[in-house]
């Protein structure tokens, strides 16, 4: 199949699940603030990882898709957290304003701890229904991708690091945990459900090599992206005073090293997947404009 009509295909599958995803019996004020990000648009790329990969590799997509889909709450609400005054003060989120603009502050930052943590009610409902060891590491993946040794800790570094330069060492420790260690585990799932531990290392490396490629790439887009394709403001990481790949490696440098990381990411994916769709993913990741 084509690849776009194949990705349009997945990312709506993904976006029918998160309609109906939020339990309606919480209060109506959390459900709406939730939601709102939640169904914003995004591109999916996490559950969508996580569903090629397990198709990959020989699980079916029943098996995986609502398990897929929990990750982009944590992801959505990594963004809300992301965006509140404390941390990035962002008022343009996925072309709207930011969920603190909407909501206010006290309820966007419950609307992130909502997501959060009905993301791993509907992770481990599903380990305890299907009563299978391989959902509940997956879960355990996901737990501590997102945790302190992952994006919290990555995100501590970045806001420890602002204002300051730092080295290319700690930009890069900095992303592998704050953007990398999410879309690694999102890999990483889709082989455990489909329980290939064989393919583990391979899908590890590519998760890693994949997440760096895409970290670059923001960087880029955050330097010359257009702001009405991206749905965010640009430039923030200079007003901020960031330390980023572009800032440290000039914008050719940036692109030069995105595109190896990519290429990198290319070998495993041809290990992983042979319908090449993974392939094109990942093509698609280095040359997104959003
Ligand atoms: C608040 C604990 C906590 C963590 C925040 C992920 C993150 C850490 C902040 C987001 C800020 C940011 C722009 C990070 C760079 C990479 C990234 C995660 C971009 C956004 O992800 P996409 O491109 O977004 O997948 P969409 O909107 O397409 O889902």
């Amino acid at each position: 199949m084509d690849f776009e009509k194949e990705l349009i295909e997945k990312q709506t599958l993904v976006n029918m699940v998160l309609e109906r995803i939020i339990d309606k019996n919480a209060p109506q004020k959390i459900i709406e603030s939730m939601n709102y990000s939640l169904l914003a648009g995004g591109k999916r790329i996490r559950p969508i990882l996580s569903i090629s990969i397990c198709e990959a590799l020989g699980g079916k997509i029943d098996d995986i898709l609502e398990f897929a889909c929990a990750i982009e709450l944590i992801h959505t609400y990594s963004l809300i957290h992301d965006d509140l005054p404390a941390m990035d003060d962002d008022d343009l989120r996925r072309g709207r304003p930011t969920n603190h603009r909407v909501y206010g502050e006290a309820i966007s930052i419950l609307a992130g701890d909502g997501l959060l943590n009905y993301a791993f009610e509907i992770m481990l409902d599903i380990a305890v229904k299907k009563n299978k060891i391989s959902y509940v590491k997956a879960a355990y993946t996901i737990a501590k991708a997102s945790g302190i040794t992952g994006m919290v800790g990555g995100q501590v570094i970045d806001i420890e690091s602002e204002g300051k330069s730092i080295d290319l060492d700690t930009l890069y420790e900095m992303h592998r945990k704050k953007t990398g260690a999410l879309i690694t585990a999102s890999c990483l799932c889709g082989c455990i459900i489909a329980e290939r531990e064989d393919m583990y290392n391979t899908v590890l490396q590519y998760g890693k090599d994949l997440g760096i490629a895409f970290q670059i790439v923001d960087d880029i887009l955050d330097y010359e992206g257009d702001i009405k394709k991206l749905g965010k403001n640009t430039g923030a990481d200079k007003q901020k005073n960031k330390s980023t790949f572009v800032s440290i490696l000039g914008i050719e440098e940036s692109k030069k090293i995105a595109k190896e990381y990519s290429m990198k990411a290319t070998e495993s994916a041809k290990i992983i997947d042979n319908s090449g769709f993974l392939l094109n993913l990942t093509d698609y990741l280095l040359h997104r404009e959003s």
